[in-house]
């Protein structure tokens, strides 16, 4: 197949590009950068030393004898991402590039404008460009769990049968998000089922829980091409910045009464299902929607994996619970379906205390790059007043 990875360049997509192209795949890569420019801008950066991109696609030549197509730019601009799609002519595209913070989008009105502008009309255009340059095209979107909230029901996969003063119908699961960018990713998932509708796209909605984990087969072949790992308080998921934490010796930081219950999965069950996806297209027309991950756990929980195994290697773990800066459920019912993509063959990489211990041996690799000031939460959901006020 000829894939063509939006988003290339970042914690995700870049395993993806070297899954694909170890398999025999045709690959290009689209990127511009604009993760790499968020650490600058906040004066972060990722604890493995990542290389500039086009070091890294060397690098892969070398180790595999295969090429990557690369090409930057910014999908948000039309007069770019057309003639990507047009002469590349994909039969896949794998869709990963958007602003994947909530934190980041609820700094204040710029970023969360920010977000949304460029989450929703990146993908807008890309509607656009397969309708006009390649219809037949899979668009693999990467969506979020948090589409659905926490709601006191059983989470479906995708859709819902609703009966209604004595009629049903199949609709869309109700979405209570809990951040703009987790909203970004609804405005998204109903531009992408209208496209579908109206033009007969055909796409696949993965709707992903937080992702863990740093080392993927073609990644470890080569520390050129380690994939990036953050741990600050914008750019992190939960069990990466536990595991940074517990190397460094601060308090891992278990937001509020931690009953916060979410889906997890390992970075190479991602690899997984996006392939599994991209194998097994969808019909003409059809919007489906697959939630991707594997497993369940509170946020207390994850901490105490992550101390039991920080303990093993002989590391002084306490987790200290902070209020929590988000405006969320800290205990709640949640269950969520997940079975479209075990039926399509999917073997889990199930979390234990054996998979974070190898986690903090590679995270005691690079520990003298830890930007220690940048753990502590200072982004806040609520505005100032009502800040003030829950103080007093
Ligand atoms: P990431 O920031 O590392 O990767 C996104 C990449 O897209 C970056 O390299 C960035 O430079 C690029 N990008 C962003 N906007 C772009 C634009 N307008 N034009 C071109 N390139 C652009 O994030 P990630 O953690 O790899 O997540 C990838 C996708 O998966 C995101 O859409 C995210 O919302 C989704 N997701 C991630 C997780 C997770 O736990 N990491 C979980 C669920 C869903
Ligand atoms: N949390 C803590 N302590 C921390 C960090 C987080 O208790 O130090 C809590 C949060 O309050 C939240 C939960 O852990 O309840 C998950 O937070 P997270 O930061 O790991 O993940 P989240 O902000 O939800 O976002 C991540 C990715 C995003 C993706 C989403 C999937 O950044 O791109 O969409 O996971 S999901 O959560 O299923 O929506």
């Amino acid at each position: 197949m000829r894939i063509l990875v939006l988003g290339g360049d970042g914690y995700l997509g870049w395993p993806t590009a070297l899954r694909f192209s170890a398999r025999g795949h045709e690959v290009g890569i689209v990127d511009n950068f604009l993760r790499r420019h968020y650490h600058v801008e906040l004066g972060t950066d990722s604890l493995t030393p990542i290389r500039p991109l086009q070091e890294r696609v060397r690098a892969w030549h070398e180790v595999s004898g295969r090429e990557l197509q690369v090409f930057i730019g910014d999908i948000t601009d039309y007069s770019f991402l057309e003639p990507v799609i047009r002469d590349f002519a994909p039969d896949a595209v794998i869709h990963y590039a958007e602003q994947p913070s909530a934190p980041y989008s609820m700094m204040d009105r710029a970023h969360a404008v920010f977000t949304q502008t460029n989450n929703v009309v990146g993908t807008l255009n890309l509607l656009f460009a397969l309708r006009d340059h390649a219809p037949d095209c899979h668009l693999i979107k990467l969506g979020t769990m948090g589409e659905y909230g926490t709601p006191n029901i059983d989470i479906e996969e995708g859709f819902i049968e609703i009966h209604h003063n004595g009629r049903s119908d199949i609709l869309p699961f109700p979405k209570q998000p809990g951040s703009f960018y987790h909203l970004s990713k609804v405005h998204d998932s109903h531009n992408i089922q209208f496209a579908c509708r109206a033009w007969g796209l055909r796409c696949t909605d993965l709707n992903q829980g937080v992702v863990y984990g740093i080392e993927t087969e073609e990644t470890v072949q080569d520390e050129r091409l380690i994939t990036r790992f953050d741990y600050d308080e914008c750019f992190r998921t939960a069990l990466n910045r536990f595991c940074v934490q517990a190397v460094i010796g601060h308090p891992l930081t278990v937001y509020g009464k931690g009953g916060q219950t979410r889906g997890f999965l390992n970075i190479k069950d991602t690899l997984q299902c996006v392939e599994l996806t991209a194998n097994n297209p969808p019909a003409e027309g059809e919007y489906r929607v697959f939630n991707q991950f594997t497993e369940q756990f509170t946020v207390m929980q994850l901490a105490e994996v992550v101390a039991k195994a920080g303990t093993e290697l002989g590391l002084r773990t306490e987790i200290r619970p902070i209020p929590d800066p988000r405006v969320e459920q800290e205990e709640h019912y949640y269950n969520a379906k997940h079975t479209k993509l075990i039926d399509l063959g999917l073997k889990p990489h199930y979390l234990s205390e054996e998979l974070v211990e190898s986690m903090l041996r590679v995270i005691q690799r690079y520990r003298d790059r830890v930007v220690m000031d940048r753990i502590v939460p200072r982004i806040t959901w609520r505005p100032a007043r009502a800040r003030e006020e829950a103080i007093a």
